[in-house]
């Protein structure tokens, strides 16, 4: 009974759920409504229950891979210890997402630990990269590091603006060039600058273009020759900004981007926003690459570091189990 051995929270757990909460709002309001209910109704478990579960976990986007998995692990679990209400059924569904995922994440950020430490972001257009940066600089300045931040994005008109916007708001320098510069060329005088003021940590934005691979992949590919030629071992993180409102396609834009860059975690955006947060499970299981950070509004403050035992408690306190109160 892995999941259900404790329902108290402590008091740090409570912090993460505060958070967290917001991520899962509307998947929870939206996407799993029909469970709540179908959960209810008492029913017997039989074929129908099982297709009507699958539709409901597709519905919120965990995709067909994990659902399929998902449910053939819950039928064997169920059978096995011969489970005959909806009541009892309710442990082993936890209990199968507490053994498919929870403590199998891994969220750490790595960092340098002789010199400056390189993060590169790389997303489609709007997925919320800058937005991102800037919490993540935020985040970061907070816990006493200094940060800079190269416009990598020299594309987009007002992408070089929008990141100037934030630095000033947030108190950090940012290098930039003309739009229609090399991005490279910026990244590397942001590593220059980065060095100079003995900075902790440079993050860098790049351009979300994907409609042309082969050029995408040029561009990276000479990002991460300089990254790598002016801070040995750098990147140290590249971050791929995935908006979790996408859903599916979500999935299909990391599995793109992790043929042509080197993809060392996810950050997760707009968690808030999307009815169908299931793809968070569906990243997971369908990637071998960790949801390091999620992003849960607009504000600075509104990103956490992805704990999934706190993803599960959050979607599913209420319909699968109730959390007990300690005070
Ligand atoms: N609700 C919500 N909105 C977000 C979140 N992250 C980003 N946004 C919004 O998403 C929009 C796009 O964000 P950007 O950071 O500009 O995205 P981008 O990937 O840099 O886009 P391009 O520069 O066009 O490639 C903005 O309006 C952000 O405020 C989030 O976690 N929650
Ligand atoms: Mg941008």
């Amino acid at each position: 009974m892995g999941f259900f051995k404790n329902l108290f929270r402590s008091k740090a757990q409570k912090e993460k759920d505060k958070k967290m909460a917001l991520g899962v709002k509307n998947t929870k309001a939206y996407s799993f409504d029909e469970l709540k209910k179908l959960i209810e109704s008492k029913r017997k478990i039989d074929d129908s229950f099982y297709s009507e579960l699958e539709e409901i976990l597709i519905l919120a986007d965990m995709g067909m891979d994990f659902t399929l998995e998902y449910t053939d692990k819950l039928k064997k679990a169920a059978k096995k210890a011969k489970v005959s209400t909806v009541d009892e059924l309710k442990e082993v569904m936890m209990d199968i997402f507490d053994e498919m995922y929870v403590g199998k994440d891994n969220t750490q950020l790595t960092f340098n630990e002789n010199g400056l430490t390189v993060f590169l972001f790389v997303g489609v257009n709007g997925s919320g990269k800058t937005t991102s940066i800037a919490k993540i600089a935020y985040k970061l300045k907070n816990e006493g590091k200094s940060v800079v931040l190269a416009a990598g994005d020299t594309f987009r008109a007002g992408a070089t603006e929008q990141l100037k916007v934030w630095g000033e708001r947030i108190g950090i320098d940012v290098v930039s060039k003309a739009e229609g510069a090399d991005p490279s060329s910026v990244i590397f005088d942001g590593i220059k600058v980065a060095k100079e003021k003995k900075a902790d940590v440079l993050l860098c934005d790049t351009a979300g273009r994907l409609q042309n691979k082969v050029n995408l992949m040029k561009e990276l590919e000479k990002i991460y020759r300089i990254i790598g030629r002016e801070v040995p071992g750098a990147p140290h993180e590249s971050l791929l900004v995935i908006d979790a409102t996408t859903g599916q396609n979500g999935l299909n834009q990391a599995k793109v981007f992790s043929e042509v860059a080197k993809i060392s975690g996810i950050v997760l955006t707009k968690l808030d926003g999307s009815s169908k947060g299931g793809v968070t499970l569906s990243i997971n299981h369908s990637l071998n690459i960790p949801i390091k950070l999620y992003g849960f509004g607009e504000k600075m403050e509104d990103i956490d570091t992805f704990d999934v035992e706190s993803y599960l408690f959050n979607l599913f306190n209420g319909i699968l189990f109730e959390e007990k109160d300690n005070g």
